[in-house]
């Protein structure tokens, strides 16, 4: 009998090995990133902390971008990480819904998912991770350009793609700061997409200022936009007579804001927020958090995170935007 129960144990041993059960390699588990498109420096950085937090867990990361900043690219992504079985996956959404059907499938597999930076709709997710307030985020931006052009004028927006759902959110809140009595002599002239692509953004920008002669500042809301803007206002020497502020990369933009062609801009760190997306991923996977109001979980080197809810959905919150000027731009232009 002794005999027949060693052998037992034998073969589950043989089995698990050959299965890979119990083994040490990926105990954490596999957690995908899957970012709007490649080639974005602010994607890169985002997938970098996102990596960092995997590591730290004892996981493996899988890095995704997308050629173009399309839906129908990340719903391809989506279904190939079903297929590998990872645990969980994180994603910078390029629609708010046209994801659904995909997320869907993967979190009845068991897959745990995240948005974070773009945010998909509460039903494809078990929780969004948040860059900072996006009331906040857009009423901000609004506030700067008005003193920048001296409270009057003509201005734009030059956004991402038109269905990215952080960037739609942003320009909502901007619209309703405009309405503010304050504002009676800004008119907001167009919102273009340049669609996080350098080239289209540069485009985009030159069809402003032909289209729009008077043009007094442009928002743009996206690291790529505002850097395609600056070099734009640079090369034209419109430095002054076109201002310019929205969200940027530091180390993109330091140049811009010493000449002065953006007085000054806002963002968060985005290697924090890929960090956070993925210990909010692996707190899902251990069943730390289910994604409800109240769950707390440690965040790795951020500390204590909680879910809270927003809006029909649940969401962790990073913090604040920052701002960047002259004065503290050459501490942050080396670090994203
Ligand atoms: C671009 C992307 C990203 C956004 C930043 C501010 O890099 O659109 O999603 O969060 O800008």
């Amino acid at each position: 009998m002794q005999k027949v129960f060693a052998g037992l144990i034998c073969l589950v041993l043989v089995v698990s090995m050959v299965l890979g059960i119990g083994s040490s390699v990926n105990a954490a588990g596999k957690y995908a990133v899957i970012f709007k498109s490649a080639g974005n420096p602010f994607g890169e950085k985002l997938m970098e902390g996102f990596k960092d937090a995997i590591e730290e867990v004892g996981g493996e990361a899988i890095l995704r971008a997308p050629a173009q900043p399309t839906a129908e690219e990340q719903i391809q992504m989506i279904e190939q990480l079903i297929a590998q079985r990872v645990d969980a996956i994180a994603i910078s959404a390029n629609d708010y819904d046209a994801l659904e059907p995909a997320l869907k499938k993967a979190m009845s597999r068991g897959i745990k998912v995240v948005s974070l930076d773009s945010a998909v709709n509460p039903q494809s997710r078990h929780v969004h991770v948040n860059q900072a307030d996006p009331e906040l985020i857009g009423r901000v931006e609004v506030q700067a350009i008005y003193e920048m052009i001296g409270g009057e004028g003509q201005i734009a927006i030059l956004s991402a793609t038109s269905q990215a759902s952080n960037q739609n959110l942003w320009i909502e809140w901007m619209k309703k700061e405009l309405e503010k009595p304050k504002y009676d002599k800004v008119e907001l002239v167009k919102v273009a997409y340049g669609d996080d692509l350098r080239d289209k953004s540069v485009a985009e920008t030159e069809a402003l200022l032909k289209s729009y002669p008077n043009l007094k500042g442009i928002i743009a809301p996206t690291t790529v936009g505002i850097a395609a803007a600056a070099k734009v206002l640079t090369d034209k020497g419109l430095k002054g007579k076109v201002q310019l502020t929205g969200l940027g990369l530091p180390s993109e933009m330091a140049e811009y804001i010493k000449s002065g062609v953006c007085q000054w801009m806002y963002l968060w760190n985005p290697i924090d927020l890929g960090y956070l997306g993925g210990y909010a991923a692996h707190a899902l996977v251990t069943g730390e958090i289910t994604g409800e109001p109240g769950d707390t979980f440690v965040a790795g080197k951020l500390g204590e995170k909680e879910v809270i809810q927003a809006g029909e959905g649940t969401e962790i919150m990073l913090g604040a935007p920052f701002k960047f000027d002259a004065s503290n731009i050459d501490e942050w232009k080396d670090v994203y």
